[in-house]
């Protein structure tokens, strides 16, 4: 056995990028004996079970085509790789339940599958090729929309409905891009935008935007009594919103070629902190705050504690938090 990041993955999405993987006798395999030995599974469109772990007689994996079946096993080992290092780089955190162990993903899953799921059953992730104009939800992404997923379960655990379901979906949006940023992928750069690479909606549109969630049609930018009762990928926008603001702060501004324009619902405008900063206060909330009850309220007092520990009750960064929460109609 051999090798940590050995592997050559050619991938959709993300270019030609090192994977792990282990060599036994003369076939390779996509196991990541760095990162808790995360392998990844072909299930070749099964829907149960593992199907075949990928492998074979050299350690180049895909060719950048959907249509080559290695080419999401790749972007997924890859996902899973970079998700894997930014919990462990930023948060000190060992794997998805924080106790060195590996998740493992299976890709080609069904047939015309528009989706991607975690299951804590299986503590796995699955992705599917998509239809029609969707393209394989693999995605640096989706992959940490999905492993956070996991993160979640395992620590504020907020039940998936209301407004915890909202906080529990915003997480995984929030730390996506917290992971697409810090992957730094010369062909996927980092953007609060979900979903941007997989085309769902035919058109080149992003699936949910963080900046204005309200963009994507059906998605809140603002927190309003009933919206406990609106679908979890659409109640998350509030939080969503508020990590955009918290971040880089409200009106027009210009990442990575991307253009954003972010509102406030009190018209006031908010002085973003950098989102390493809006990222460890959010990872000190969902770890030490949130609950499985958590609302969007308690959210707020939740993220005010968790920057009151890390900067103190009177910094700025503290009463940023406090700003953006009013600007997404989340008050005292
Ligand atoms: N891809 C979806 C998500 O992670 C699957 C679901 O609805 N749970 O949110
Ligand atoms: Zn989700």
């Amino acid at each position: 056995w051999q090798g940590v990041e050995n592997g050559t993955g050619n991938t959709q999405y993300s270019g030609q990028v090192t994977v792990g993987s282990v060599q036994s006798g003369s076939t390779y395999n996509l196991t990541d004996s760095g990162r808790g030995n995360h392998k990844t599974y072909n299930l070749n469109h099964g829907s149960s079970g593992t199907g075949t772990l990928f492998s074979g007689p050299d350690d180049v994996w895909g060719n950048g085509q959907a249509s080559n079946v290695e080419t999401a096993g790749a972007d997924a080992a890859y996902g899973a790789q970079l998700t894997w290092d930014y919990y462990k780089n930023v948060h000190g955190r060992s794997g998805i339940r924080g106790d060195g162990v590996g998740a493992y993903s299976r890709v080609h899953y069904g047939n015309n599958y528009v989706n991607a799921f975690w299951q804590d059953s299986c503590f796995c992730m699955t992705y599917g090729d998509g239809s029609g104009n969707a393209a394989p939800l693999t995605s640096i992404d989706v992959a940490a929309h999905e492993m956070t997923h996991g993160v979640t379960a395992a620590t504020g655990n907020m039940t998936y409905s209301g407004e915890s379901g909202g906080l529990n979906e915003a997480t995984s949006d929030i730390f996506a891009a917290a992971v697409e940023f810090n992957a730094n992928n010369a062909s996927d750069k980092g953007d609060y935008l979900v979903g941007e690479k997989i085309d769902i909606n035919g058109d080149g549109t992003p699936l949910r935007y963080m900046d204005k969630p309200s963009k994507d049609g059906a998605s809140k930018d603002a927190w309003y009594s009933g919206i406990g009762n609106i679908d979890v990928h659409y109640s998350s926008g509030v939080a969503n919103h508020f990590y955009y603001l918290l971040s880089e702060g409200s009106g027009k501004k210009e990442i990575n070629g991307v253009q954003y324009d972010s509102p406030t619902s009190d018209g006031l405008p908010v002085t973003g902190i950098g989102r390493d900063k809006a990222s460890l206060i959010w990872f000190k909330a969902l770890t030490t705050k949130f609950t499985t009850t958590t609302k969007y309220a308690d959210a707020r007092t939740g993220t005010l504690a968790a920057a009151g520990e890390l900067y103190g009750t009177t910094s700025n960064e503290y009463k940023a938090v406090a700003h953006a929460w009013a600007a997404v109609n989340v008050g005292s």
